[in-house]
């Protein structure tokens, strides 16, 4: 029983620990948190890739490399909901009008709305989220992407319920985004242009190795509405402590 004791109060010593090393001052000065994703294909676009977020206080650092798309503009953006924890569609069930393709808008429902607009310059707002001038042309089946841009607090705490959501296919295989199915979100192009080809979820990537304590911590980021991430994590850590030694008290009684 003081073995159990002694174990609660070890743990909770440790995230005390935790939250002196992290907190204080160096939440103070906004660390960077750093976020990954891997593309998963959508709409069978055999689109592939990968994108890494970091986030130092409202400025994005934002790296992708996508592959396995046309040598076109393909619009990308931030998609979700601050304090949801959205996910990439899979499967046909929000084939709402039946076309075999999940569109921009039925996609919806997973990914979320536009949140930032990933162009090449100017605007990153969900404003030019059809901007399709501004995002980058692929060559050769692939392109990279480099940007640092701000975004509002909100959206900066809650990088981690986001998701990369890639854009355009050129089904018939014209050269060009064509064919006579208009895009659910413009009457000004056609689906192929907006069709959604490659999804991936933002996830926090393993920082500063602190022993085991946070790993458990991780799930629960999500729970967070506009929080910023470490905040959450060490909020949790600490519970998870507080929790832990109630449970013990309350077992050797
Ligand atoms: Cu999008």
């Amino acid at each position: 029983m003081k073995n159990s004791t002694r174990l609660a109060a070890r743990a909770l010593a440790t995230s005390t620990l935790l939250l002196a090393a992290a907190g204080g001052p160096a939440l103070a000065q906004d660390d960077d948190q750093e976020y990954t994703g891997t593309l998963a294909p959508m709409n069978d676009s055999g689109a592939s890739g990968d994108i890494t977020v970091s986030v130092s206080g409202t400025t994005l650092d934002v790296t992708a490399n996508v592959s396995g798309v046309a040598d076109l503009v393909h619009a990308q953006h931030l998609h979700g909901e601050i304090g949801v924890a959205g996910s990439c569609p899979s499967g046909t069930e929000l084939d709402e009008d039946g076309d075999g393709v999940i569109n921009t808008v039925e996609g919806v429902p997973n990914y979320g709305t536009v949140k930032a607009s990933l162009t090449t310059a100017g605007d990153t707002s969900d404003a030019y989220a059809l901007a399709i001038e501004s995002f980058p042309v692929a060559e050769g089946g692939s392109y990279s992407y480099t940007r640092s841009f701000e975004v509002s607090e909100d959206i900066a705490g809650g990088v981690g319920d986001l998701l990369f959501v890639v854009h355009g296919a050129d089904v018939d295989g014209s050269g060009e985004y064509d064919g006579d199915a208009l895009s659910a979100l413009s009457d000004d192009l056609p689906l192929e242009a907006t069709m959604p080809i490659a999804c991936a979820r933002l996830v926090l990537a393993e920082s500063t190795p602190t022993g085991g304590v946070a790993a458990g911590a991780g799930g629960s980021a999500g729970d967070t509405t506009g929080g910023v991430a470490v905040a959450a994590m060490l909020g949790a850590v600490v519970i998870g402590g507080a929790a832990l030694t109630t449970n013990r008290r309350r077992a050797t009684r």
